[in-house]
């Protein structure tokens, strides 16, 4: 047991060593080692415990769990980040034994079991390893430490078979000693170690099961009331042997659980009694789920008997929306309930399906969406660290489409994604886009430093694909992907002309990395930007826009990213305002947008004059809309239109989630526009407030916790006046548009307005 007592070492954990058991892929093994104390317990001054693993760990100190946080170390670019955890133990090592018991129980997580989707099996190895160090500081200054290595014993936990998709399963009876386990050592690769940033993964609130009964086919279900993320907790006693089998989904289809959309993750939890009072929690998996299935449950199973725990990376909740119209309120709800599902350790598409990755298109839509409701400056920081470093090592130079990067392990079969590589609109431009939303949000120019490099790489790989005619219309494109015209089965297939769509991301990107650029005093590569950004829009306007201002494939997705984006100015701008106008009407205001279009198209109007419009796309309830699936009892984002259908059947495509915030990335505009809070300088340095009422919403009360502090703007409309009420913390400026035509300064404090309308 090497015990040592040299100065902190460089790395916290350079002395000791990854341990890895032979054991079966399921099993999760239990490290331990017994280490007396070189002092009394009573001169400890501090304890700490370091950790890190190549899968998930949980660590004990004489069998106390060293934190609450869970799926330790999260998931980073493995290859060259992985990231330890520093916990403080001195109360556990002050309060426990002369002998320090330390556990390490290590599972899987994202390290090993078939991530991906398909048959996908893209793991990062076949081996997964944990480590830690404690260290004991005593009153005399002496320094005590007890690291991983060949001196630990291994045994097999309860834990039987784990899996982030597949589930769970535990052994009750194994808790009274698993058998023993063969342990190897192997070097830590110092070089990739580094400690954690993002916030840590945390239980959340318990929600109580609402309700139980047995389905057409008799077997017994259970409603949360909500869908999310996590898993269930129970307490159980019955006969040793027996088996409680769990299965989750996000909806039932014909009265029984709708598990076709979760493809191969099976999401199965089982748990063997061991006569005893049992107490069950998997915690190296998770479910997106709303009903579990129960079998085999000993008596009749209550409600009252199960509950789900809420699994998340931690964050400040900074922004609230509420409005007349309950509808719209739900919505902003269950884009903070699909933040919340998805905000796991990275910002992933979906949290229940063979799939859970960091899709870089579906964060850049909904990132300003994101960063108003919690503070995501952590978390997001972290994951654009992964994006930089899988852009650096990309053999295309491309940024993936997936960060962490792990479809580059996925076996796919010929002519599947695989295939596809090189730059992407929407998707790479999560570079840049992530960035921008976290520099509106925060205002940290030390951060956009950081993210600014990946924002020029983006940018140069895209440089080569541009045609001689200026426009990037070359190479693969999602597009506007899952326009609601396109077929389930074929979500590329969009009425938007995907080289338009790239040549406006193109202006977008270039024109914030030139401000970015300029900020960081960079004054060449500003010049560098802004000429590209300069060449795009007029080869835009050029070959894309006719002389009555119709921009190619004619659809509302070009037009809201030509207006959002900046493209269009002058009269073409307003040619293509009132075109998109006519659009939305003619198409009955329901949605005709995909993920390119859909988060600009109620800017692009409300910017544009067409308020009512905007209002009127926002309110319909007719599918394809936003507040469909709220009528048909969504309480999260869904990844299609129609996900459900209307006859309550599930949509045949089948990439068909509940959950997936991109679409719901129109609540940026509902907090900026309909709320009225926009920054006016970054990190809500100065604040404008602008509320735009519009048909069908009487009032809206919106606030948000800034860097600065608690923002508010309440605005009601009652005979034909709009009332504003404005909160600002002490010194921050904010200037109030009102639809009267008057702009006020205001500096602090509360302040109420009124405007006719
Ligand atoms: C799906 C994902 C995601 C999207 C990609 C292109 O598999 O769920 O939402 O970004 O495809």
């Amino acid at each position: 047991m090497p015990v040592s007592a040299s100065p902190v070492p460089v790395s916290p954990l350079s002395e000791a060593v990854f341990l890895s058991a032979e054991a079966a892929e399921g099993v999760a093994p239990r490290f331990t080692a017994t280490v007396p104390l070189t002092a009394l317990r009573d001169d400890v001054v501090t304890a700490t415990l370091w950790a890190t693993a190549r899968g998930v760990y949980e660590a004990e100190v004489d069998g106390v769990p060293v934190t609450d946080s869970v799926l330790n170390p999260g998931w980073t670019s493995y290859e060259w980040r992985l990231t330890y955890q520093q916990f403080d133990v001195t109360d556990t090592v002050r309060g426990g034994h002369d002998d320090v018991r330390l556990t390490l129980i290590l599972g899987n997580g994202w390290w090993r079991g078939h991530l991906g989707f398909g048959d996908a099996d893209a793991d990062y190895g076949d081996e997964i390893a944990v480590a830690a160090t404690l260290e004991v500081v005593y009153r005399d200054g002496s320094v005590q430490r007890v690291s991983t290595s060949d001196a630990w014993g291994a045994a097999a936990s309860d834990v039987t078979r784990n899996s982030l998709y597949r589930g769970q399963s535990v052994d009750a009876r194994l808790r009274e000693g698993g058998a023993p386990l063969a342990v190897r050592t192997s070097e830590i690769d110092h070089g990739v170690l580094a400690p954690q940033t993002s916030p840590p993964v945390r239980r959340h609130e318990a929600v109580p099961a609402q309700r139980v009964w047995r389905s057409p086919s008799g077997r017994t279900l259970v409603d949360f009331g909500q869908n999310l993320v996590g898993w269930l907790r129970f307490t159980v006693q019955g006969s040793r042997g027996d088996l409680i089998r769990i299965r989750h989904a996000e909806v039932l289809e014909d009265g029984e659980l709708g598990v076709r959309p979760l493809r191969s993750a099976d999401a199965t939890d089982e748990f063997v009694l061991s006569g005893g009072v049992d107490a069950f929690e998997p915690t190296f998996t998770f479910h997106g789920f709303r009903y579990a299935e129960v079998e085999g449950w000993p008596g009749e199973l209550r409600a009252a008997d199960l509950e789900a725990v809420v699994v998340h990376s931690e964050m400040a909740r900074t922004g609230r929306f509420s409005c007349s119209d309950p509808l719209v309120t739900r919505l902003v709800d269950n884009s903070v309930w699909s933040q919340r599902g998805n905000f796991l350790s990275v910002p992933t598409d979906c949290p229940q399906r063979d799939e859970r990755l960091g899709w870089t298109g579906d964060i850049a839509a909904f990132a300003a969406s994101a960063s108003f409701s919690f503070d995501t400056a952590d978390f997001l920081d972290s994951w654009l660290q992964d994006l930089r470093l899988e852009t650096e090592h990309a053999p295309d130079g491309a940024v993936p489409f997936v960060v962490p990067a792990v479809l580059k392990y996925a076996n796919f079969p010929a002519g599947h994604l695989s295939e596809w590589a090189g730059p992407t609109a929407i998707w790479g431009d999560a570079a840049v886009w992530v960035p921008q939303a976290l520099w509106q949000a925060y205002g940290d120019a030390d951060r956009l430093a950081a993210h600014y490099p990946a924002m020029a790489m983006h940018l140069s790989s895209i440089e080569p694909l541009i045609s001689e005619r200026g426009l990037w219309e070359r190479g693969n494109q999602f597009g506007d992907w899952l326009d609601p015209d396109a077929p389930p089965e074929d979500p590329a297939a969009a009425k938007a002309d995907a080289a338009v769509v790239a040549t406006a991301c193109l202006y977008r990107s270039a024109s914030f990395a030139a401000e970015a650029a300029a900020v960081l005093g960079n004054d060449a590569e500003a010049h560098r930007w802004r000429g590209l950004a300069a060449r795009t829009r007029d080869a835009f306007v050029r070959h894309y826009v006719d002389d009555d201002g119709i921009v190619r494939s004619d659809c509302a997705t070009v037009y809201a990213l030509a207006i959002t984006f900046g493209v269009l100015e002058g009269d073409l701008r307003s040619r293509a305002a009132a075109r998109l106008a006519e659009i939305v009407r003619e198409s009955g205001f329901r949605v005709t947008t995909g993920f390119a279009g859909t988060p600009y198209v109620t800017w692009a109007l409300s910017e544009t004059g067409h308020v009512d419009e905007a209002y009127r796309l926002l309110l319909e309830k007719e599918c394809p809309s936003w507040l469909y699936p709220i009528t048909m009892g969504a309480t999260t984002v869904w990844e299609r239109w129609d996900s459900m259908l209307p006859d309550g059947s599930i949509n045949p495509g089948e990439m068909t989630s509940f959950n997936h915030y991109a679409l719901g990335a129109v609540v940026d505009w509902i907090h900026q526009v309909v709320g009225g809070l926009r920054p006016a300088a970054p990190g809500y340095a100065r604040v404008r407030v602008e509320p735009r009422p519009g048909p069908g919403i009487e009032w809206a009360e919106t606030s948000l916790r800034t860097r600065q502090g608690e923002v508010s703007v309440a605005w009601r409309v009652a005979s034909g006046e709009l009332t504003v009420e404005v909160a600002l913390p002490d010194d921050v400026p904010a200037e109030v548009v009102l639809p009267d035509g008057r702009t006020v300064e205001v500096r602090g404090g509360g302040h109420v307005f009124t405007s006719t309308l």
